[in-house]
Parts: C-alpha cells; sequence; structure tokens
C-alpha cells in the first residue's frame, strides 16, 4: 500500500514537473464595444518563433475542428523571447468609427503589439464576446494542433448570465458549476482574464466544463494594465523597474495644441530589459454635448510615448478650460517581462505664472524667538479655480539657518538672514523671495547636531513603514510630491520612533517631515511601491 501511494506520489512530481515546452494564452480580453485584446506568453527558457501558430475562435463554444479558415488568424513571423508576452489588439482604429467599427480605447491600442482582423468576413478571430472558445494552434505536418485553449468548443454553449453590478445579462461563462447554465455571474464576458501564475501549460485537451476561475483571474471590464507582461512563477528573479522620475506633475498651458510635449516620465531596470510606458486610466474627459439622447463625448487628451515616457497631448479638445483644470493620472512602467510599476501623476492645465508674492504672518521679516516659527503663504497670479498651492513650492536659501515645510511654515536654525524662496513649478521660471532676518538662537549645539531620520523599509512595498529618529519626535506630516498632506501624527509622548500605516492608495514618492520636541525639522523622500 505504502509502495502505491509512493508511485502516485512520484506519477504526481513527474507531472508537475513537465518542462514548459509551448506558448500559453496569458490573457484575454473582452472588454466593451470592441476593447478585445489576447496577451501570448512565453514560459520556456528559449525564444519561440510565432510564425507557425494561429489563433481561432470557436464561435458562441458550438463550431468544433478543424476551424474555417475564416475564423482564423496567423501569428508573425517574430521571435517571442522568453519571459516575454505578445499582445494582439482587435484592429478597430477608425476615430469616427461608431457600432461594431468603434474604435478600442486608446489606453488598450496603445498596448498592442499588433491589430488584427480588422474585417470580419476575412478573419472573425478577434470578435470574440466572451462564450467564445479561443484555441492557439500550431501548425504540424498538415496538422493544427491546440496548444492552449480558453473555454471550450461543443454544445451546450454558454447561457445568459447576471453580469456583477449591473441589471442586464449576457452570455458568458460563469463561476458556477456547470459554469455554462446561467448560474452565478458572468466572468468571461466584459471581463479581463488574467492567467494565474501558477500555470506553465496551455490546455490542449477540449475540456467537458470550462471553469474560467481554475486558471484565470477575472477582473473588471477595461482592466487594460496586466497586459504587456505576465507574472508567471516560474520565471527567473527578476526586479521591478524603478521610476527615475520625481516630477510627478506636469503643466500644460489651455491653448496647448495636438503633440505639445509635457515632459518625461523615465526609468530603469536592473535586468537591462527594455520598458513600456502605459497611462492606464483617467486620461479621458466626458464632453457634454447637450443632446440628452447621445452619449457624452470621451476624449483622452494624453498620451504617453511607449518607449520614451515622454507625456503628450494627443487631443487638445481634452483641454477646454471649463472641463477640468487638474487630472490625476495613472501611469505604468512595464519590462514586459514580469514586473509592472504604478506611478500616479497629475496634470495641471494652467495659463503660465506671471507672479508669485509672498507674504508671511502679521508681516513679521524676523524671527527673534530660539526655535521660533513663522508661517509663509504665497499668491500665485493668475488666479486659479484649483489649489493654487499645486503651482509652487517652498525653500530656503540656507537650511542651517532655517527650514520651510511643504506648506510654508518656517523654522528658525540658527541667528542669521535667509531667504524664503517660492518657485513656480510650471515652465514660467517665476520664482520670489523674501528675506528673513533670525536672531536670538541659543541651541546652538542643538542645531549644528545633525539630525538622523532614517524611514525603513524605504522604498516601502505595501504601506507599513517605520521611523527612527536621534531625537524625540513631536509630530510626523506626510504630503505628497503636490504639497498635500495626505497624513499627521503626533505621537503625544517621548518617541524616536514610529510604526506609520498609509493607505494601500498611496504610491510614489512622499515627502516625510519630522518635526521633534526642539522643534527641529527632518525631511526625508519616501518611495511607496
Ligand atoms: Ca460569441
Ligand atoms: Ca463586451
Ligand atoms: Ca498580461
Ligand atoms: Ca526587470
Amino acid at each position: 500500500m505504502k509502495k502505491f501511494i509512493l508511485l502516485l506520489t512520484m506519477l504526481g512530481m513527474f507531472h508537475l514537473g513537465k518542462a514548459q515546452t509551448d506558448l500559453i494564452i496569458s490573457e484575454y480580453i473582452e472588454g466593451w464595444s470592441t476593447n478585445k485584446a489576447l496577451e501570448i506568453y512565453n514560459p520556456t527558457n528559449s525564444p519561440i518563433n510565432m510564425s507557425t501558430y494561429r489563433l481561432t475562435r470557436y464561435s458562441n463554444g458550438l463550431e468544433t475542428p478543424p476551424a474555417d479558415i475564416t475564423w482564423t488568424v496567423m501569428l508573425p513571423n517574430r521571435n517571442l523571447l522568453p519571459y516575454q508576452s505578445y499582445v494582439i489588439v482587435g484592429d478597430k482604429r477608425d476615430p469616427a468609427g461608431t457600432g461594431q467599427e468603434a474604435p478600442v480605447w486608446a489606453q488598450l491600442a496603445q498596448r498592442a503589439d499588433t491589430f488584427a482582423c480588422p474585417i470580419y468576413t476575412e478573419s472573425k478571430t478577434m470578435y470574440f464576446n466572451g462564450n467564445d472558445g479561443v484555441a492557439l494552434e500550431k501548425k504540424s505536418g498538415s496538422e493544427w494542433l491546440i496548444v492552449d485553449l480558453f473555454g471550450r468548443w461543443g454544445a451546450p454553449a454558454p447561457e445568459k448570465a447576471a453580469i456583477p453590478g449591473s441589471s442586464n445579462t449576457i452570455e458568458a461563462w460563469t463561476d458556477v458549476s456547470p459554469y455554462f447554465s446561467g448560474l452565478g455571474v458572468a466572468v468571461t464576458a466584459d471581463h479581463s482574464l488574467i492567467r494565474k501564475s501558477s500555470v506553465k501549460n496551455g490546455v490542449t485537451v477540449n475540456p467537458a466544463l470550462f471553469n474560467p476561475l481554475a486558471e484565470y483571474d477575472s477582473l473588471p471590464a477595461n482592466t487594460f494594465y496586466n497586459l504587456g507582461w505576465h507574472k508567471y512563477n516560474g520565471a527567473p528573479a527578476n526586479s521591478t523597474p524603478i521610476i527615475n522620475a520625481e516630477k510627478t506633475v506636469f503643466f500644460v498651458v489651455p491653448t496647448a495644441e495636438n503633440g505639445t510635449s509635457l515632459g518625461n516620465i523615465s526609468a530603469s531596470d536592473a535586468e537591462g530589459n527594455s520598458l513600456k510606458y502605459f497611462i492606464d486610466y483617467g486620461n479621458f474627459v466626458y464632453v457634454d454635448d447637450g443632446n440628452p439622447l447621445i452619449p457624452d463625448k470621451r476624449y483622452e487628451p494624453f498620451g504617453l510615448n511607449k518607449s520614451s515616457g515622454e507625456l503628450t497631448v494627443v487631443n487638445k479638445l481634452g483641454l477646454l478650460p471649463d472641463i477640468k483644470s487638474v487630472f490625476y493620472l495613472e501611469t505604468r512602467v512595464n519590462d514586459g517581462y514580469s514586473q509592472s510599476e504604478p506611478l500616479d501623476i497629475m496634470v495641471i492645465i494652467a495659463s503660465p505664472v506671471t507672479a508669485i508674492n509672498i507674504s508671511s504672518a502679521g508681516g513679521l521679516n524676523q524671527i527673534t524667538t530660539n526655535q521660533g516659527t513663522l508661517q509663509f503663504s504665497a499668491e500665485v497670479l493668475p488666479a486659479v479655480t484649483f489649489d493654487p498651492a499645486l503651482q509652487y513650492r517652498w525653500k530656503v536659501s540656507d537650511e542651517t539657518i532655517a527650514t520651510i515645510d511643504p506648506k510654508g511654515l518656517l523654522t528658525a536654525m540658527k541667528n542669521g538672514t535667509v531667504n524664503v524662496i517660492c518657485e513656480a513649478l510650471d515652465q514660467s521660471g517665476i520664482s520670489t523671495s523674501f528675506e528673513l532676518t533670525i536672531t536670538g538662537q541659543t541651541s546652538s549645539v542643538t542645531t549644528s547636531k545633525p539630525i538622523s531620520v532614517v524611514l525603513y523599509p524605504n522604498p516601502v512595498d505595501g504601506s507599513v513603514f517605520t521611523i527612527n529618529s536621534s531625537k524625540e519626535i513631536e509630530s510626523i506630516v506626510i504630503s505628497d510630491l503636490a504639497g498635500r498632506e495626505i497624513y499627521r501624527m503626533a505621537p503625544g509622548k517621548s518617541l524616536t520612533s514610529a510604526e506609520v500605516e498609509l493607505g494601500s492608495a498611496y504610491k510614489g514618492v512622499f515627502i516625510v517631515s519630522v518635526k521633534h520636541n526642539d522643534n527641529s525639522l527632518a525631511v526625508s523622500k519616501l518611495l511607496i511601491r
């Protein structure tokens, strides 16, 4: 008996250890409108030429092999490198197209390695809508072998099932066995299906039942950020791209033309993998044309160059001043391999700053109190309808004499004269200076002693990190690069160390300002990824 179990175990191990020999389907995108895409992934350690492969659709899960040629599309004569992916997007690109010819969304189009099946009667492959089987097939002699299969073929076809969050129904495979009978909710139609990272080999045999969630994660419709890379457990260790650009706020004038450059996001990769830059969402606006019968027109004003990371205006209609002044965009850098790094950026539409006027609380131009503070404020011209503090940053000419926080609160450190500078963040080059005299500082021993504040870990994966200081902490303030405060804490007792937990929504570079009981201030940068 023991021997028998052992034998079964060994057989099991043998099966699990089966080498990855072929390409797999790593993503199935069935979004709104014509948003359709497939991603192919190479889980092997050798390049694979794709010229002997094709994609076949088994309509409504009913058609059976051999497939009619009009339901197939060939993959290109191109090597797919180990652990890299290849993205095929349905070829709908006419901006004036409507209905079945409506263009795919810009944020999907930018992720395409190729577009396929522009004409329905010639190839119907990329017209799947969530109840169709899609096969990756490979030519062997005169035959086509199934290398991987999403869904299944042969009756019964999937029935109508509920769509999560909607009162409509849709024909699709669902999350409840037997997955096609309309029980449960649809998980293949109007969803993005991402192959689980544990899957090593394709499905080569038509399954009796197709449980989509066995090998795929089902994400909401129009989730595109997994396209262009694939997380696979069998891939060699690899590090996430590092975003170098600390600039996360970009400015553009309302009169900008299509093609106007706003600046670059830059990143690097430890393995030297080539990087791709994408805007994920938020880069569109809806414009009401006044006709309640016609849906608001959707504009995507900004584009990100896939190879260079340059942010440009691609549709100036989205810059109309009555639409919005501040855009929050999520961008992402992929190494095409198995990692992806998100970055939230802000684009501000504003006329160039013409002047900044600085004033101090009470009109004071001196501090005479030991370790005294003075609040500064700025008036920016021309006036804007959004928070004007997004347009400037504070600094001082000598940080040994005084420090200033992102909100303009200055703290005296030692006697002397210091310039308080407020500078515009846009391309105007405007900067204004205010001279402040500091006297009465006695704690020269304290101020000359370097403050040591360590954030650990930094960069931080997740949202929890620790602040260790060489002095007792009075308060901790965390701001984003636009100066917006996202966190404030005063321990209320004598601590030199504090654990901070931010919400998981915060990603990117943040400024951590630690104020101590002796009024000294230490400012550090924190990267949350
Ligand atoms: Ca269908
Ligand atoms: Ca759909
Ligand atoms: Ca993917
Ligand atoms: Ca990498």
